[in-house]
C-alpha cells in the first residue's frame, strides 16, 4: 500500500470534492482497503464537515436496487449520510458549478418518528419507526473519474453524495402500497426509465432494516427525526445544465430539478 491512511483518504476525497476533480478510486494503490476501513474513512470525512458547520440529518442507502447493482458492477448495498447542506429547496436548479459529472436517481425518502436500531430489525419492525414517507429525489455526483470504483471507495466517498430533494408532501405509511408505489422518470418532459417501490429490497422498508442492521454492527442507530434515503430505485440518469428531471410517483407526487 501507498502511504495511506483513514484521515488522509478522508482529506483527498474531501479535496476532491472542494475542488472538483475527480480522483481515481483509492484501491488502486490501497489494495487492502476493506469495507470496515472505508466506513471510518465516510466517518472521518462526516466529521470534518461537520467541524466546517453541517449538521447531520439522517441516513442513505446504496446500492438496494438490481438495477444500480448492475449498473455499478457491486452487489452490496451500503450506508452513507446525509447532511442539511445536501438537501436543496424544492424547485432549485442542481448546483452544476460544484459538481464534476452529476446523476439522478429516484427515491422513495422516509423521515423516522422513533429511534430505530438493530441487529434483527425486520421491515415490519421498521416501518412501524417511519413518520412519514415522501417522494425524493438524489443527485449523485462520485469523486472517481468515470464512477470507477470497488465497495470500499464508493463506501468512503459516501456512497457518492451531493444533494437531494425531499417533497415537502408527507404520507402516512400505513395509507402506502409503498412496494406497488410506481416512478416514471422524465428528461426534458420525455420517460427514461420507471420502477417501483419493490425495486429497492423487495420493499422500501426492507431497504430500512437492511440500514439499521448495518448500522448497528458499526454501533450506529437511526434516530427519530432522521431522514432515510432508501436507495436508487432505477439507474441514475446523467444530468446536464439545459435539461429539466422529473421524478413522477404515482401516489406520493412529483419531485422536479429545473434547467439549470
Ligand atoms: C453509488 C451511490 C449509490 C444509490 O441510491 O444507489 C446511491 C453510486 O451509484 O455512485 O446513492
Ligand atoms: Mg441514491
Amino acid at each position: 500500500m501507498a502511504n495511506w491512511t483513514v484521515d488522509s483518504a478522508a482529506e483527498f476525497l474531501l479535496a476532491a470534492e472542494r475542488n472538483r476533480t475527480d480522483v481515481e478510486p483509492l484501491t488502486d494503490e490501497w489494495i487492502e482497503l476493506d469495507a470496515a476501513t472505508g466506513h471510518l474513512i465516510q466517518d472521518a470525512l462526516i466529521a470534518r464537515k461537520v467541524a466546517a458547520g453541517e449538521a447531520v440529518t439522517g441516513v442513505k442507502l446504496g446500492l438496494t436496487s438490481r438495477a444500480k447493482q448492475e449498473r455499478m458492477g457491486i452487489d452490496s448495498p451500503l450506508t452513507a449520510v446525509v447532511t442539511d447542506a445536501m438537501q436543496l429547496p424544492e424547485g432549485t436548479p442542481a448546483p452544476y458549478s460544484r459538481l464534476i459529472h452529476p446523476r439522478i436517481e429516484p427515491e422513495i425518502v422516509f423521515v423516522m418518528a422513533r429511534d430505530l436500531e438493530g441487529p434483527g430489525v425486520d421491515a415490519e419492525a421498521a416501518l412501524a419507526a417511519v413518520g412519514t414517507v415522501h417522494a425524493g429525489f438524489e443527485i449523485i455526483d462520485s469523486r472517481y473519474r468515470d464512477f470507477r470504483f470497488r465497495l470500499p471507495d464508493v463506501i468512503a466517498d459516501n456512497a457518492s453524495s451531493a444533494c437531494f430533494v425531499v417533497s415537502g408532501r408527507a404520507f402516512s405509511p400505513a395509507e402506502l402500497d409503498l412496494a406497488a408505489e410506481e416512478v416514471v422518470v422524465k428528461v426534458d418532459g420525455v420517460e427514461v426509465d420507471r420502477a417501483t417501490g419493490a425495486a429497492v429490497q423487495g420493499h422500501p422498508a426492507a431497504a430500512l432494516a437492511l440500514a439499521a442492521n448495518a448500522l448497528a454492527r458499526q454501533g450506529k442507530r437511526i434516530p427519530a427525526g432522521s431522514l432515510v434515503l432508501t436507495g436508487g430505485l432505477t439507474d441514475a440518469v446523467a444530468m446536464a445544465p439545459g435539461s429539466s428531471f422529473t421524478a413522477e410517483f404515482a401516489t406520493l407526487g412529483t419531485v422536479e430539478i429545473p434547467a439549470g
